[in-house]
């Protein structure tokens, strides 16, 4: 995408008369007063007391002291960016919403993703479900599409969401942990939920540790409707699936990098961004006719569970394109106000029950976090669609509308602003007809907690079962009470028997038969009608629930580091380097100290790291450039045990590490060379060593061979 024509869209138009530049202006105070002297305020003496009218200094403290809003109550730690949405295929046949029925159209776009648990200073690389939430600012008004990076929930009613939140939130005596599952509350309230344990399978695997934003799905997670402009209604589940494949990283590897780089994933949208390297997905739909809602052997009101793509396909309809990064992190990422309930003509809601809670809620928070009923009016929430209606005043008003009228119906004012007729745009809800009876109960129709967790476990390759089941173990080994521990074995023990005996053993516990499996079920209900039980999924095993067969064929934006000393091969440097850029790949040279390096033809090369100030969970792959000379100054007794442990660590976690010519005392000294099995993502000097190079980072990880390798560490 042409970087030049960004600008050419309606919101970004609508944000530059919101926009300032410093550039070459003076200071004033916020009354457009120039300032003569920002440094010191106004005494009774040069050794006085401070004045009260210094109304310059108490301008500048006042605004300081109030420059802080709370944080969003979850999803507090996020990053934007803009984007469009480009619709490649018509989707009229189900929907009269005007951006998904018109080839080619395009529609601005800002995207926030973000963690769930966390405080807003909090790690990147929490183990943690992300947040993919999408403002499309239609013609029509804006559409928010606020879904996560995982298809289903941990709770079937909204009533439920203040438990959970309170539950993973750092505990409420001592505020630990932050931004982590792992620990009493959160187990204790998941042990008593069957619901969430379809939830638990997805959160415990590697998709809740991606590689990258750019490398994770997007799901609208409920089912909701799509209306046409005949009326007829079809159920719709949104997806947004990666160009880059999903991609994740190894949990020691995330460990780490929530200390070298607390902002890994931050950094990497805003430099991919920054270097043209713009994320995209294709946006995708499953269609359901209403006719066919009862089809199913779960209910499609359901949030615990999926529509496994063998039985109603994903068709892609779209690319969704990330290409600007935010001018201001707080004007833009931070007041954005997304909204479920944030609908245009020819989508509406379904009753999934925990949909319709959030239709509540979303309003609600923005007005204690952004402080007023106007955050409608805060340009990056503005609608690009002119907004006119009687609504008035309130903190903050900024729209000045003119005359008499703010009440309907009125002849003043000429009896304006008109309701839209439905031809004119004028939204109506889904025409859907209601016979029942008030009642707080849960549907009988959403009690299979177990089958649709057991499709997820079993269509895992073996890596991915192995890391989730670590991560039970991680997480389970620092809950301090073993009933806790034991119950969620018991939970388990419906999914996979082995799963349960191996986390049981690992966390020291036995695992025992749950007499009642569905705890959350109240006292005066039947249980014998609504106990969960062990059920078989009647799909067995789905490919995309498995990142195995994800889209490996791309280098794309890849972080790969080049270790160098002086003396390096120039020749060498410069063709791989070429290679992997024209692939789009990034090359970062890594040095013993920042200092510019002398290669052997006396060119210069810029580190980006020193080889002690950065870890190799920080790259995607490494390689280790040719060149004698280098070779030798990197093992000096004062740099090899950092260099080694770097190329180890790497090892450890499956990435790819190329050996350049002259370099074997470095890879005999690494635990590679202990290495027992062929491993294609070693790669020494040789005839087509780049392109192996290349194949293995596009492969992201050899998953498979992990064993192998940790056993030499
Ligand atoms: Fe949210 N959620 N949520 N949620 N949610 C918020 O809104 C809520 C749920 C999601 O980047 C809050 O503005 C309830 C499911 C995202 O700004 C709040 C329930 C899904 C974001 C809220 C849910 C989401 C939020 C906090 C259960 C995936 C971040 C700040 C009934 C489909 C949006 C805010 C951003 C944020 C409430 C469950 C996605 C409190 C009550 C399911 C991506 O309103």
């Amino acid at each position: 995408m042409d970087k030049k024509n960004l600008q050419n869209n309606g919101k970004l138009d609508q944000l530059q008369d919101h926009t300032t530049d410093n550039q070459d202006t003076k200071l004033t105070t916020n009354q457009g007063l120039k300032v003569n002297n920002n440094q010191d305020s106004l005494k009774t003496d040069e050794r006085g007391a401070t004045l009260l009218e210094d109304f310059i200094l108490r301008e500048k403290i006042t605004h300081f002291d109030h420059e802080r809003i709370p944080e969003r109550i979850v999803h507090a730690r996020g990053s934007g960016a803009h984007g469009v949405f480009k619709l490649n295929k018509s989707l009229a046949k189900y929907t009269k919403a005007k951006f998904l029925n018109e080839v080619g159209k395009e529609t601005p776009v800002f995207v926030r993703f973000s963690t769930v648990a966390g405080g807003a200073g909090s790690t990147d690389l929490a183990r943690d479900v992300r947040g993919f939430a999408v403002k499309f600012y239609t013609e029509e008004g804006n559409y928010d599409l606020v879904g996560n990076n995982i298809p289903v929930f941990f709770i079937q009613d909204a009533m439920k969401f203040p438990d959970l939140v309170h539950a993973v939130k750092p505990e409420p005596d001592n505020a630990i942990p932050q931004a982590a599952s792992a620990h009493d509350t959160f187990w204790d309230f998941i042990s008593l939920m069957p619901e969430s344990m379809h939830m638990i399978m997805w959160a415990m695997s590697d998709r809740a540790i991606p590689r990258s934003y750019r490398m994770m799905e997007g799901f609208g997670v409920h089912s909701f409707k799509f209306v046409n402009s005949d009326g007829a209604v079809h159920f719709v589940k949104f997806h947004f699936k990666p160009k880059l494949g999903v991609h994740s990283v190894a949990w020691t590897e995330a460990q780490k990098i929530s200390g070298t780089d607390p902002d890994f994933h931050r950094r990497d949208l805003w430099e991919s961004i920054e270097n043209g390297a713009f994320p995209e997905w294709d946006f995708g739909v499953q269609i359901v006719p209403e006719e066919n809602e009862f089809d199913f052997d779960f209910d499609l009101l359901d949030p615990t569970k999926i529509i496994p793509e063998e039985l109603v396909p994903v068709e892609l309809v779209g690319t969704l394109t990330l290409n600007r990064n935010p001018d201001n992190f707080f004007a833009e990422t931070e007041q954005v106000a997304f909204h479920p309930g944030h609908l245009v003509p020819g989508i509406d809601f379904s009753n999934d029950p925990l949909l319709q809670g959030r239709l509540f809620s979303y309003t609600d928070t923005q007005l204690s976090r952004l402080g007023s009923p106007n955050f409608h009016e805060i340009p990056i929430n503005r609608s690009i669609n002119e907004v006119h209606n009687n609504q008035r005043d309130g903190h903050m008003r900024q729209q000045i509308v003119k005359g008499k009228v703010s009440y309907e119906p009125n002849s003043i004012g000429g009896g304006c602003p008109f309701q839209a007729m439905m031809k004119d745009g004028g939204f109506t809800t889904n025409n859907e007809r209601v016979n029942g009876q008030k009642i707080r109960a849960r549907s009988k129709s959403f009690v299979d907690h177990y089958s649709q967790a057991k499709l997820f476990f079993n269509s895992q390759s073996e890596p991915e079962k192995t890391h989730l089941q670590n991560a039970l173990v991680f997480e389970l080994s620092k809950v301090t009470i073993p009933e806790i521990r034991e119950r969620v074995v018991g939970q388990l023990n419906f999914i996979d028997k082995n799963l349960a005996s191996h986390v049981a053993e690992k966390v020291g516990v036995k695992v025992k038969k749950l007499n009642n499996p569905n705890g959350s079920i109240p006292a005066d209900a039947d249980p014998a009608s609504l106990q969960s039980e062990e059920r078989e999924p009647s799909t067995k095993s789905s490919e995309a629930l498995s990142m195995e067969n994800t889209v490996k064929d791309t280098i794309e934006s890849r972080i790969i580091g080049f270790i160098m000393a002086n003396g390096v091969n120039t020749q060498a440097v410069k063709s791989l380097k070429n290679k992997l850029e024209s692939k789009g790949a990034v090359v970062q040279f890594i040095a013993p100290s920042v200092a510019p390096v002398v290669a052997d033809d006396k060119t210069s090369f810029e580190p980006k790291h020193s080889i002690s100030s950065v870890a190799s969970v920080s790259f995607d792959a490494l390689f280790i450039c040719s060149g004698e000379k280098s070779a030798q100054q990197l093992m000096q007794p004062d740099l090899k045990p950092i260099l080694t442990e770097f190329i180890n660590e790497a090892y450890k976690h499956c990435k790819a590490i190329y050996f350049g010519k002259d370099t074997d005392d470095i890879y005999n000294a690494t635990n590679i060379a202990k290495k027992k099995h062929e491993d294609r993502a070693i790669v020494n000097s040789g005839k087509d060593s780049d392109d192996q190079f290349i194949s293995a980072i596009a492969a992201h990880r050899v998953w498979d061979l992990e064993k192998d390798r940790n056993s030499m560490a």
